[in-house]
C-alpha cells in the first residue's frame, strides 16, 4: 500500500508533485494600463503564485487539472494587481473558478469582446463558459486566492489578450472597484 501524498486542505494544495509557478511584476510588460508606471515599481514583486497538480499530461483528453491561485494586494495606478487572463487553446473547454480568501473580481470576456464582472469571496463558485476570457483581480487588502478545475487539453491562448486585451478594466474609483471600458 502507498502513502497518499496529494492534499488540499486550508486552502492549500499540498504534496511532492505540486507544482507552482510565480509571476513576478517583471513579468507582466504591457498587462497594466499604466506601463510608465508598472517600469518604475519592483519588478521582483511577486504579484501572483499558482500551485497546480497534473495528473495526467498536458493535452490529454478527459483529464482534469487542479490549481489553487493567490494573487498578492496591490494595484499599479489605479488598477487592481490580477492574472495576465488567457482564453484556452482549444476554445469550447470551460473550467470552474472558487473563491477562497480575500475578495476580487473574476473579469469575463467573450468573443465579441462584451465584458461582465462576478464577485468572488471565500465560497463563491464561478463556472467560466468555453470560448471566455478569464482573469481575476485582487481589489482587497488581504491575499486573494482560489481554486481552480480545468480540462487537461484545454491549453492557453495568451496571445489573444497581450494584443488586443480586455475590453474593460478593474480600476479602484475612489476606493470603489469599477469595470472601465478601454474601447
Ligand atoms: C488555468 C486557470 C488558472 C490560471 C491562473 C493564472 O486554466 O485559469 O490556473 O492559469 O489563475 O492566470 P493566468 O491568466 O496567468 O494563467
Ligand atoms: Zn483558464
Amino acid at each position: 500500500m502507498s502513502t497518499h501524498d496529494l492534499f488540499f486542505m486550508n486552502g492549500r494544495l499540498e504534496g511532492a508533485a505540486v507544482k507552482r509557478k510565480t509571476t513576478y511584476l517583471k513579468d507582466l510588460s504591457g498587462v497594466f494600463k499604466d506601463e510608465n508606471l508598472r517600469v518604475k515599481m519592483s519588478q521582483e514583486l511577486v504579484i501572483y503564485d499558482v500551485d497546480f497538480y497534473q495528473p495526467v499530461e498536458p493535452g490529454t483528453q478527459g483529464g482534469l487539472f487542479f490549481g489553487v491561485t493567490r494573487i498578492q494586494p496591490g494595484q499599479v495606478g489605479e488598477e487592481y494587481f490580477m492574472t495576465r487572463g488567457h482564453f484556452h487553446a482549444i476554445v469550447d473547454r470551460g473550467e470552474f473558478y472558487w473563491g477562497i480568501n480575500g475578495t476580487g473580481m473574476l473579469i469575463l470576456m467573450d468573443r465579441n469582446r462584451k465584458v461582465r464582472s462576478e464577485e468572488m469571496k471565500p465560497g463563491s463558485l464561478h463556472y467560466i463558459p468555453a470560448d471566455t476570457a478569464h482573469r481575476v483581480a485582487n481589489t482587497g487588502n488581504d491575499v486573494l486566492s482560489f481554486g481552480a478545475c480545468w480540462p487537461a487539453d484545454a491549453g492557453y491562448d495568451y496571445e489573444e489578450i497581450k494584443i488586443h486585451g480586455f475590453a474593460a478594466r478593474l480600476m479602484n474609483k475612489n476606493g470603489v472597484p469599477q469595470l472601465i471600458n478601454q474601447e
